[in-house]
């Protein structure tokens, strides 16, 4: 950690959006950015719900990541809430990262709904478009791909990148440091989030239940921890709560003797405690709150 008085008076400092559509990466981007597994990855759409911020310090430069979810037209509350989320983020910052993926229908969707977003901060802030996952084409799509981005938006910059693989991600690193603001440090350069670790607990727990179970199910699912003790001397110990929508959810969050529920908590246990650097006792209760996904009052409960 840098002390206050030794911050030189050309650091910079800025906040950057990471926004796009859903599964594009931008999750798997910010923790390839960070080396650390802060915002939870899933191969399903939706998975990132809330504005995570992370934050990468060095000696001149901290850049304060904001990952978001995934662009939607929302259908319930909860979804709304989600692209309230993303607007915010789009606000606050000062640069703005544009993700893309190779797919065809990120690419079609490119137009209609990307570029809308991206109009008010035209001129306004740094926008970058970074076209993620070029693990999965060839050299010469890729340069049709820049080629055809090049002339839809006026880019600061265009960054081809494999999150997953850690390919040109320094380069990224690099480039958006010349565009930060000569400012101070927003935060102490030693922490890498603003959360706490219960946040990060109830998101590995959601993380699992978006890999285990299919359909409706991990979107109609929350997770909170209601209990976090710390014990010098054994495990730690967490409670947390899992909540679905309906009675007829419950029972497959649970499954046939419990089994499926046992799966999540083993394979939640295992993350957290690579997480926390320690062991730790899991108990998992599933509870119902009716249409939670449409209650401000749930969702407020809930810190939404
Ligand atoms: N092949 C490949 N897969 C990637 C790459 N980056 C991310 N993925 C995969 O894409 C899927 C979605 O990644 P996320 O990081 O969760 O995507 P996201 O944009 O945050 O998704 P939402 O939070 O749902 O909006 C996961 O299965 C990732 O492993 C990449 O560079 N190459
Ligand atoms: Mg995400």
């Amino acid at each position: 950690m840098i002390e206050q008085n030794q911050i030189s008076p050309n650091f910079r400092s800025g906040y950057v959006s990471i926004f796009g559509e859903p599964n594009v990466g931008k999750s798997t981007l910010m923790n390839a950015i960070l080396n650390t597994k802060l915002s939870i990855t899933t191969p399903k759409p939706q998975t990132t719900r809330r504005k995570i911020l992370g934050i990468y310090s060095d000696d001149e430069t901290q850049i304060i990541f904001l990952d978001t979810p995934g662009l939607i037209e929302p259908k319930y509350l909860l979804q709304k809430k989600m692209v309230e989320n993303i607007h915010s983020a789009l606000n606050e910052c000062d640069i703005i990262l544009t993700v893309i993926d190779t797919t065809e229908r990120v690419i079609q969707n490119f137009d209609s709904k990307i570029i809308p977003a991206l109009l008010p901060y035209d001129g306004v802030k740094n926008i970058f478009l970074v076209i993620n996952k070029i693990d999965l084409i060839t050299k010469e799509k890729l340069l049709e791909l820049i080629d055809r981005f090049k002339d839809k938006f006026k880019f600061n910059e265009i960054v081809p990148v494999s999150a997953l693989h850690q390919f040109n991600i320094d380069e990224l690193t690099r480039t958006l440091k010349q565009y930060l603001p000569v400012h101070p440090p927003y935060f102490p350069t030693d922490i890498l989030s603003q959360e706490p670790e219960r946040f990060f607990i109830a998101e590995l727990i959601r993380e699992k239940i978006f890999e285990l179970y299919r359909e409706e199910v991990p979107y109609s699912t929350e997770v909170i921890v209601t209990d976090y003790k710390e014990r010098p001397k054994g495990k730690d110990y967490i409670n947390a709560e899992i909540i679905v929508e309906r009675e007829s959810q419950k029972r497959i969050i649970i499954g046939k003797n419990g089994e499926a529920l046992k799966r999540v908590g083993e394979k939640a246990r295992h993350d957290i405690e690579q997480f926390l650097g320690r062991k730790v006792y899991l108990e998992l209760f599933v509870k119902v709150r009716e249409n939670w996904r449409d209650s401000s009052l749930w969702l407020k409960n809930f810190g939404y």
